[in-house]
Protein backbone atom coordinates (compact mmCIF):
# COMPACT_ATOMS: atom_id res chain seq x y z
CA UNK A 1 0.00 0.00 0.00
CA UNK A 2 1.91 2.87 -1.21
CA UNK A 3 1.33 6.53 0.61
CA UNK A 4 2.49 9.62 -0.33
CA UNK A 5 3.01 12.27 2.22
CA UNK A 6 3.58 15.97 1.03
CA UNK A 7 5.10 17.75 3.41
CA UNK A 8 4.68 21.62 4.20
CA UNK A 9 4.00 22.73 -0.04
CA UNK A 10 2.76 26.21 1.63
CA UNK A 11 2.99 29.58 0.34
CA UNK A 12 5.60 30.99 3.14
CA UNK A 13 8.06 28.52 1.60
CA UNK A 14 7.77 29.22 -1.53
CA UNK A 15 9.84 32.22 -3.17
CA UNK A 16 7.91 35.18 -2.37
CA UNK A 17 7.08 33.91 1.07
CA UNK A 18 8.52 34.64 4.16
CA UNK A 19 10.90 31.83 4.53
CA UNK A 20 11.41 31.13 1.31
CA UNK A 21 13.08 27.61 -0.20
CA UNK A 22 15.19 27.88 -3.37
CA UNK A 23 12.89 27.14 -6.43
CA UNK A 24 10.56 25.37 -4.22
CA UNK A 25 7.76 26.25 -6.44
CA UNK A 26 9.50 23.64 -8.84
CA UNK A 27 7.93 20.97 -7.01
CA UNK A 28 4.38 21.80 -7.21
CA UNK A 29 3.88 20.58 -11.20
CA UNK A 30 5.56 17.31 -10.22
CA UNK A 31 3.43 16.68 -6.92
CA UNK A 32 0.61 16.95 -9.25
CA UNK A 33 1.83 14.58 -11.54
CA UNK A 34 2.51 11.80 -8.88
CA UNK A 35 -0.57 12.38 -6.27
CA UNK A 36 -2.73 9.33 -9.07
CA UNK A 37 -0.13 7.01 -8.17
CA UNK A 38 -1.03 6.40 -4.65
CA UNK A 39 -3.37 4.85 -2.88
CA UNK A 40 -3.64 7.11 -0.42
CA UNK A 41 -2.47 10.88 -0.32
CA UNK A 42 -1.82 13.25 2.92
CA UNK A 43 -0.16 16.15 3.66
CA UNK A 44 1.26 17.75 6.72
CA UNK A 45 0.79 21.80 7.28
CA UNK A 46 2.63 23.79 9.12
CA UNK A 47 0.41 26.08 11.31
CA UNK A 48 1.48 28.33 13.77
CA UNK A 49 -0.24 31.00 16.27
CA UNK A 50 1.43 34.01 16.23
CA UNK A 51 2.78 34.14 19.46
CA UNK A 52 5.21 30.68 18.50
CA UNK A 53 8.13 30.35 20.17
CA UNK A 54 10.47 29.51 17.05
CA UNK A 55 9.34 33.57 15.33
CA UNK A 56 12.52 35.71 16.08
CA UNK A 57 10.04 38.42 16.33
CA UNK A 58 8.54 37.12 19.91
CA UNK A 59 12.35 37.20 21.01
CA UNK A 60 13.24 40.91 20.80
CA UNK A 61 16.77 40.21 21.99
CA UNK A 62 17.44 37.64 19.01
CA UNK A 63 18.36 37.53 15.45
CA UNK A 64 16.34 35.67 12.50
CA UNK A 65 18.41 32.50 12.46
CA UNK A 66 19.81 33.08 15.44
CA UNK A 67 19.15 29.91 17.76
CA UNK A 68 18.16 29.48 21.57
CA UNK A 69 17.17 26.70 23.87
CA UNK A 70 14.28 25.04 24.49
CA UNK A 71 14.11 22.17 27.14
CA UNK A 72 17.74 21.41 26.33
CA UNK A 73 17.29 21.94 22.75
CA UNK A 74 18.91 24.21 20.42
CA UNK A 75 15.55 26.02 18.52
CA UNK A 76 16.16 28.08 15.43
CA UNK A 77 14.92 31.42 15.41
CA UNK A 78 12.37 31.91 12.11
CA UNK A 79 10.84 35.00 10.39
CA UNK A 80 6.73 34.49 11.03
CA UNK A 81 5.47 31.89 8.59
CA UNK A 82 2.91 29.92 8.21
CA UNK A 83 0.28 31.61 10.60
CA UNK A 84 -2.81 30.29 11.41
CA UNK A 85 -5.34 31.46 8.42
CA UNK A 86 -3.05 34.04 6.66
CA UNK A 87 -2.53 33.48 2.99
CA UNK A 88 1.47 32.05 3.82
CA UNK A 89 0.07 28.85 5.28
CA UNK A 90 -1.99 28.07 2.68
CA UNK A 91 -1.03 25.57 0.30
CA UNK A 92 0.61 26.37 -3.00
CA UNK A 93 -2.54 27.48 -5.10
CA UNK A 94 -1.84 25.41 -8.20
CA UNK A 95 -0.72 22.46 -6.18
CA UNK A 96 -3.60 19.50 -6.50
CA UNK A 97 -5.40 18.88 -3.19
CA UNK A 98 -8.63 17.14 -4.57
CA UNK A 99 -7.09 13.76 -3.92
CA UNK A 100 -6.24 14.36 -0.19
CA UNK A 101 -8.03 12.11 1.97
CA UNK A 102 -6.56 13.94 5.47
CA UNK A 103 -4.04 17.05 6.47
CA UNK A 104 -2.35 16.65 9.57
CA UNK A 105 -1.33 20.39 11.27
CA UNK A 106 1.56 21.45 13.24
CA UNK A 107 3.47 23.91 15.51
CA UNK A 108 0.24 24.65 16.80
CA UNK A 109 1.24 24.99 20.35
CA UNK A 110 3.03 28.01 21.20
CA UNK A 111 5.38 27.21 22.92
CA UNK A 112 6.93 23.77 21.12
CA UNK A 113 8.31 23.39 17.56
CA UNK A 114 7.37 20.94 15.51
CA UNK A 115 9.62 19.88 12.30
CA UNK A 116 8.32 16.51 11.61
CA UNK A 117 4.86 15.66 10.34
CA UNK A 118 4.85 13.02 13.26
CA UNK A 119 5.97 14.23 16.79
CA UNK A 120 6.86 17.39 18.03
CA UNK A 121 11.16 18.47 18.02
CA UNK A 122 11.63 17.27 21.76
CA UNK A 123 8.99 14.06 21.18
CA UNK A 124 6.68 15.64 23.64
CA UNK A 125 3.71 15.26 21.12
CA UNK A 126 2.06 13.09 18.53
CA UNK A 127 0.43 14.59 15.67
CA UNK A 128 -1.54 10.74 15.35
CA UNK A 129 0.21 10.80 11.81
CA UNK A 130 1.43 6.96 13.03
CA UNK A 131 -1.49 5.38 14.03
CA UNK A 132 -3.51 6.99 11.02
CA UNK A 133 -1.43 5.30 8.73
CA UNK A 134 -0.64 1.89 11.08
CA UNK A 135 -4.99 1.80 10.77
CA UNK A 136 -5.13 2.62 7.43
CA UNK A 137 -2.38 -0.26 6.32
CA UNK A 138 0.14 1.63 4.59
CA UNK A 139 3.29 0.30 4.77
CA UNK A 140 5.52 2.36 2.19
CA UNK A 141 5.59 5.94 2.57
CA UNK A 142 7.09 7.86 0.05
CA UNK A 143 8.13 11.73 1.04
CA UNK A 144 7.72 15.17 -0.83
CA UNK A 145 7.01 19.13 0.05
CA UNK A 146 9.28 21.08 1.97
CA UNK A 147 11.73 21.91 3.04
CA UNK A 148 13.86 19.06 2.22
CA UNK A 149 16.54 19.77 5.06
CA UNK A 150 14.17 20.33 7.73
CA UNK A 151 10.54 19.06 8.03
CA UNK A 152 11.27 16.63 5.36
CA UNK A 153 14.07 15.11 6.77
CA UNK A 154 12.50 14.73 10.38
CA UNK A 155 9.31 13.33 9.12
CA UNK A 156 11.54 10.36 7.56
CA UNK A 157 13.70 9.74 10.49
CA UNK A 158 10.46 9.38 12.50
CA UNK A 159 8.41 7.42 10.18
CA UNK A 160 11.30 5.25 9.88
CA UNK A 161 11.80 4.69 13.54
CA UNK A 162 8.24 3.85 14.00
CA UNK A 163 9.25 0.94 11.31
CA UNK A 164 7.46 2.24 7.78
CA UNK A 165 9.75 1.31 4.58
CA UNK A 166 10.40 5.35 3.50
CA UNK A 167 10.93 6.59 0.26
CA UNK A 168 12.33 10.23 -0.50
CA UNK A 169 11.37 11.67 -3.56
CA UNK A 170 14.34 14.02 -4.82
CA UNK A 171 12.69 16.00 -7.65
CA UNK A 172 9.43 16.85 -5.44
CA UNK A 173 11.09 18.21 -2.70
CA UNK A 174 13.55 21.38 -2.57
CA UNK A 175 16.29 22.04 0.72
CA UNK A 176 16.85 25.60 2.25
CA UNK A 177 20.38 24.56 2.08
CA UNK A 178 21.48 22.44 -0.74
CA UNK A 179 24.63 21.77 0.25
CA UNK A 180 24.04 20.87 3.81
CA UNK A 181 21.35 18.27 2.39
CA UNK A 182 23.71 16.22 0.16
CA UNK A 183 25.16 14.85 3.85
CA UNK A 184 21.76 14.34 4.99
CA UNK A 185 21.02 12.69 1.85
CA UNK A 186 24.30 10.15 2.83
CA UNK A 187 22.70 9.91 6.02
CA UNK A 188 19.11 8.65 5.21
CA UNK A 189 20.95 6.40 2.27
CA UNK A 190 23.10 4.45 5.17
CA UNK A 191 19.89 4.15 7.05
CA UNK A 192 18.32 2.34 4.24
CA UNK A 193 15.70 5.16 3.25
CA UNK A 194 15.99 5.06 -0.74
CA UNK A 195 15.94 8.07 -2.53
CA UNK A 196 14.42 8.37 -5.61
CA UNK A 197 13.00 10.11 -9.03
CA UNK A 198 9.13 10.53 -9.47
CA UNK A 199 9.76 8.76 -12.50
CA UNK A 200 10.52 5.79 -10.64
CA UNK A 201 7.50 5.74 -8.95
C1 LIG B 1 9.86 24.33 8.30
C2 LIG B 1 11.28 25.75 9.39
C3 LIG B 1 10.29 26.10 10.28
C4 LIG B 1 9.65 23.35 7.18
C5 LIG B 1 8.85 24.65 9.18
O1 LIG B 1 8.50 23.09 6.80
O2 LIG B 1 10.65 22.82 6.66
N1 LIG B 1 11.07 24.88 8.42
N2 LIG B 1 9.08 25.54 10.17
ZN1 LIG C 1 7.44 26.33 11.24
Amino acid sequence: MKTLIIVDAQNDFMPGGSLPVPNGDQIVSVINTIQPKFDLVVASQDWHPQNHISFASNHPEKDVFGTIEIQGQSQTLWPDHCVQNTNGARFHPKLNTDCWEAIFRKGTDPSIDSYSAFYDNGHLKSTGLAGYLKEKGSSQLFFCGLAADICVYYSIFDAFKEGFACFFIEDASKALDAERFEKMKAEMVYHGIQIISSKEI
